[in-house]
Formats: structure tokens, C-alpha cells, sequence
């Protein structure tokens, strides 16, 4: 039930969803129980304000029930709010956030890891292909900028030299699902999404394929959907479903998965400014739940092996330049 649907349905379907929340949860609780398997690192790449913040505090507030946004989202500048590649353990649950219910907080222990990441533009420049792939392969430290990293690049090395640069021994920090975000006011980027495929084309010296995990795309704002023909809802904000099944198709054709949009494709809302995040929203926390739940469950978990907390905020090996606000590659 999309959050449309839910202003529809009244008490009745959010009561509804409330029960199937309790059930994901549960579900979500005896993944994590299996304490061997591997813990998932997500990655969030989109265009600079798509919502990939926004989307890791709306998944912290369905798994813990509280509304406290961690990740800072943007007020639709042109630059990126998000400056670094940012790590939230946990999906950003802290002990903190559970402090009256410590048994929640160790059943959900083993949820995954987001990294989220700046938002970038249409333009493939200079290094970005090298930049996403040593990300994906787990290279790149944790709060590394992306303007230090677009400069790593583009100093003139050897590439041998720029690789051991960015290298860092941070282990478990390999990709396994990609979450391409994409709101649904946008135009796919296309020349993003082609740089990103170049990067997951890759194969080894054995013709295997590097990153075998999955790549799932989220569609947010759905709430700005206009879904009714002569709603009195229509502001500028909206757009009409005709627009909006437009940027779907393409982000389907772009990513080769119209046979399968089911399972590779989520409509999303985040807890916004617009979605008073004061209340509960069943519909929000669902699909949450529903992505967090298929993360967890897509098939890489065959390899099995303990999953180790990683040190808080590691130091850098050496100093990074501090996050800068004027990047504006974006
Ligand atoms: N209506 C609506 N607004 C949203 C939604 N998700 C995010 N927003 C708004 O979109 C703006 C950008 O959201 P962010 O989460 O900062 O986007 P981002 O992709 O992290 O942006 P950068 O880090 O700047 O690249 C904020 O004003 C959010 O409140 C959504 O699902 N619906
Ligand atoms: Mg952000």
C-alpha cells in the first residue's frame, strides 16, 4: 500500500499495516539472530537531493519507531548536504535510540550497514568510474570527502600510486547491495547510471564478474505522485502518474530490469518536511521494512562468517582535508 493508497484506506488498512509491521519485524529480528551470517554493506548513489539521507532516517525511524534524522538531509541545493562517504552501522540504530528497550536493540544488532554518499550530477568527470569502483570493492575509508577523493584522482600518478592512496585496510566494507536512488521529479541520469555500469561490468582476471551483489532502484517522493486526475492536491511540488511512469520506464530500461520491476524496483517515501514525521506513517515504516528485509534475504549470504564490529569513527591514515562545503562537481 503505497502512502497515497493509506490516505485512503483509513483506520482499518493502517491497522493492517501496523500488524504486518510487527510481523516484518519480527522477520527482520531472527535474520539478525543468525549471528554467523554476513552482515550487509548498502550503498546509496544518486543525484544530489534524490533523498538518500532521508531514506537511512526514515529506516531508523521504522526499526526503532522514533523519528531522530541522523544522516543531515539537504534543502534541494545544487551541492550535495552529504559531503563524505558516511557509514551508519546498524542503519544508524544507536544503542541510545533503544535505551528503553535494550532487548530490541540486540535483536536488530546485525541489520545492515548503509554508506551513504554524496549526491552526484549527470556528468561523468574524471575519475569517477575509479572513484565508485574502489568504494564498491570496500577501498575507500569511511568519511573519506568526495572532494579528497576527486583529488586523489585527478593528481598526476601512476595509477598504482593512486590506488595504494585511496587503499585502506577497512575490512567488511565490500558492497554487497547498491541502492540507486532516484527521485521521481528527476530525469534518469542517464550518464551516471552508465558510468555505474561500467563499474559493475567489471570482470576479473578469470572472467568472473567483480561485484557480484544486487542493485535495486528506489523511487522517492512518491508521495509527490499526483494520483488522482482532478485532484485539488495539484501544486507545483506534484507531478502527474503519466510523468511519473515516464522516469520509471527509463530508470527500468537503463537498469535492464523491466521483466522483473517487482523485485528490483521500490516506490518510496521518506518521513519528510511534507510527511509529518511526528506520526507514525505505517506505510513509510512498510516499505522500510520491506527493503531492509530484502536486503537481508536477496541469496549473497552464502558466505557466512562472524561479523565484526567495526572501530567508531576510524582516524584516517593519514589527514584528510576537512569536509568541504564548496564541492561543486555536483
Ligand atoms: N516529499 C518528499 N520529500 C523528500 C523525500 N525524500 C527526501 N525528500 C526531501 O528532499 C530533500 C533532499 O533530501 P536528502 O535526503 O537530503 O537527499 P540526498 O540524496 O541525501 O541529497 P544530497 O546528500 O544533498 O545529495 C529534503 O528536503 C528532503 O526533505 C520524499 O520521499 N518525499
Ligand atoms: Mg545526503
Amino acid at each position: 500500500m503505497s502512502v497515497h493508497d493509506r490516505q485512503h484506506a483509513g483506520s482499518d488498512g493502517e491497522i493492517n499495516l501496523s500488524v504486518e509491521n510487527r510481523k516484518l519485524l519480527t522477520e527482520i529480528e531472527n535474520l539478525c539472530s543468525n549471528t554467523r551470517r554476513k552482515v550487509e554493506n548498502v550503498l546509496l548513489i544518486g543525484k544530489v537531493g534524490a533523498g538518500k539521507s532521508s531514506l537511512i532516517n526514515s529506516v531508523r525511524k521504522a526499526l526503532t519507531g522514533q523519528y531522530i534524522p541522523k544522516a543531515p538531509a539537504g534543502k534541494g541545493s545544487s551541492s550535495s548536504k552529504t559531503k563524505a562517504l558516511e557509514r551508519f552501522e546498524r542503519c544508524g540504530v544507536e544503542e541510545d535510540d533503544l535505551i528503553h528497550d535494550r532487548d530490541r536493540y540486540m535483536k536488530i544488532s546485525h541489520v545492515p550497514t548503509i554508506f551513504d554518499f554524496p549526491g552526484l550530477g549527470d556528468t561523468e568527470f574524471e575519475g569517477l568510474e575509479e572513484i565508485l569502483d574502489l568504494i564498491i570493492k570496500g577501498d575507500v575509508a569511511p568519511y573519506t570527502s568526495l572532494r579528497y577523493l576527486i583529488e586523489s584522482q585527478n593528481k598526476t600518478k601512476n595509477d598504482h600510486e593512486k590506488e595504494c592512496e585511496l587503499k585502506q585496510p577497512y575490512p567488511n566494507s565490500k558492497i554487497s547491495t547498491i541502492l540507486f536512488v532516484q527521485s521521481c521529479r528527476e530525469s534518469a541520469p542517464k550518464n551516471l547510471i552508465s558510468c555505474l555500469q561500467k563499474v559493475l561490468d567489471k570482470s576479473g582476471p578469470d572472467g568472473k564478474l567483480l561485484y557480484t551483489g544486487k542493485v535495486h532502484v528506489v523511487m522517492t517522493k512518491f508521495d509527490l505522485v499526483n494520483h488522482q486526475d482532478n485532484s485539488d492536491d495539484e501544486t507545483t511540488e506534484m507531478i502527474s502518474e503519466d510523468n511519473y511512469m515516464d522516469i520509471e520506464n527509463d530508470m527500468a530500461d537503463l537498469f535492464n530490469i523491466d521483466g522483473n520491476r517487482q523485485d528490483n524496483l521500490t516506490k518510496w517515501t521518506s518521513y519528510s518536511d511534507r510527511l509529518d514525521a511526528e506520526r507514525d506513517n505505517p506505510a513509510v515504516d512498510n516499505s522500510a521494512l520491506k527493503l531492509i528485509k530484502m536486503i537481508m534475504t536477496h541469496g549473497t549470504q552464502a558466505e557466512l562468517m562472524p561479523a565484526k564490529p567495526m572501530p567508531a569513527k576510524p582516524m584516517p591514515a593519514k589527514p584528510m582535508p576537512a569536509k568541504d562545503d564548496s564541492c561543486q562537481i555536483l
